[in-house]
């Protein structure tokens, strides 16, 4: 078995727009598992395949796109990177710049970023300001700020950079499973990663490496649905904060994902997503968070309006890791069960027999 060292130092490399004088800021990110869902499989009668980016190092799979903006932004001399961002983005960007001795600069909606995602911008070292605001304003004053001062946006708006590594999902999913998937389900937000793995699949195909193309399915929440109603969404709601987004800064790639693939962007609730949320944690072992979840919510409100066909292969990117919003699991039923140190109070506790 060869070494991972991170997607610019794989054989990804030469789908990455970087150069022999770029310096590789990696932690190893990317070659993330993908593995079988026996629970999910079961319930559809589909083969479905988790793809667990919670797995990459800062616990997302922002840090696919970050290692080559981070990169680049280091071969050009910039000092400063600049994101907006539900939490992930910023916990990535925070860490790559951290790596690569750069300072980070991090704007987030004032109380609707998960305290793990949080932690990391604190602890990598980021400069983090709590706007008061949503993270579309948080997004317009970053593009400003990017514009009147020498620091690099490290957002996926309009960085092909962060894109072209978010596209190496795609070609880890080919590459594993020999072709391409019958659908691939993702979570949506501002749009940039179902466009880029769309683009991966597309890639890979034009160089004849899969004989197909996926149908695209993504997923946004309810109360934060722009693309599925045609219009921004003034004050997105969902408790799914990673994808509290209403008026996604890729918009057009993600329509042309969905269009082109003839695959569809749709709805799901708050239910549908902490319930999809739970099952995976019980019945597969794998810890998401809530937003993480859509993609599998998604998937099963296909297969109840019966728009699934039987025994497709299936690919759902479960996209950051369950440690980063414990709130979430914690307000979500559970009491404490409480003892003495005694072995028979514990005993007794857990209903153990006498
Ligand atoms: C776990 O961190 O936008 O549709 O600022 O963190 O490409 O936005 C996060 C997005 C899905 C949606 N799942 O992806 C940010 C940010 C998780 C996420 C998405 C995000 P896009």
């Amino acid at each position: 078995m060869s070494t991972w060292h991170g997607l610019i130092d794989s054989d990804y490399r030469r789908w990455l727009p970087v150069t022999d004088d770029t310096p590789a800021v990696s932690l190893h990110e990317g070659n993330t598992p993908l593995i079988h869902s026996g629970h999910l499989s079961a319930l559809t009668g589909c083969d479905v395949r988790l793809k667990v980016e919670g797995a990459n190092p800062t616990g997302s799979f922002k840090d696919r796109g970050m290692t080559v903006a981070v990169s680049r932004a280091a071969q050009a001399g910039v000092e400063v990177v600049v994101c907006a961002s539900t939490g992930n983005t910023s916990a990535s960007a925070a860490a790559y710049a951290a790596r690569a001795g750069l300072g980070a600069a991090v704007l987030i909606p004032r109380g609707a970023v998960a305290l793990g995602k949080l932690a990391q911008a604190v602890r990598y070292g980021a400069d983090v300001v709590e706007v008061a605001g949503t993270f579309d304003d948080c997004l317009r004053i970053a593009r400003e700020l990017a514009a009147q001062h020498p620091v690099a946006l490290v957002n996926s708006v309009r960085n092909e950079l962060r894109l072209a590594g978010q596209r190496t999902v795609a070609y880890e999913v080919v590459d594993a499973l020999g072709d391409a998937p019958d659908v691939h389900c993702l979570p949506v937000g501002n749009g940039g990663n179902i466009t880029a793995t769309w683009d991966g699949y597309r890639a890979y195909a034009a160089e004849g490496l899969a004989t197909r193309l996926p149908r695209m399915w993504g997923f946004q929440a309810a109360g934060a649905a722009p693309l599925v109603h045609g219009v921004p969404v003034a004050e997105p709601q969902t408790a799914a904060t990673a994808i509290r987004v209403g008026n996604p800064a890729t918009w057009e790639g993600a329509v042309a994902a969905r269009d082109d693939s003839g695959g569809l962007i749709d709805a799901v609730t708050d239910e549908q997503i902490f319930d999809a949320y739970r099952a995976l944690a019980r019945h597969d072992g794998v810890y998401v968070e809530p937003a993480s979840a859509a993609g599998v919510a998604g998937l099963l409100q296909q297969h109840a309006r019966g728009g699934l066909a039987p025994g497709a292969r299936v690919v759902i990117t479960l996209s950051g890791n369950g440690l980063k919003d414990p709130a979430a699991s914690l307000s979500d039923g559970y009491t404490p069960t409480e003892t003495s140190a005694a072995t028979a109070d514990v005993a007794r506790a857990l209903h153990l027999a006498a």
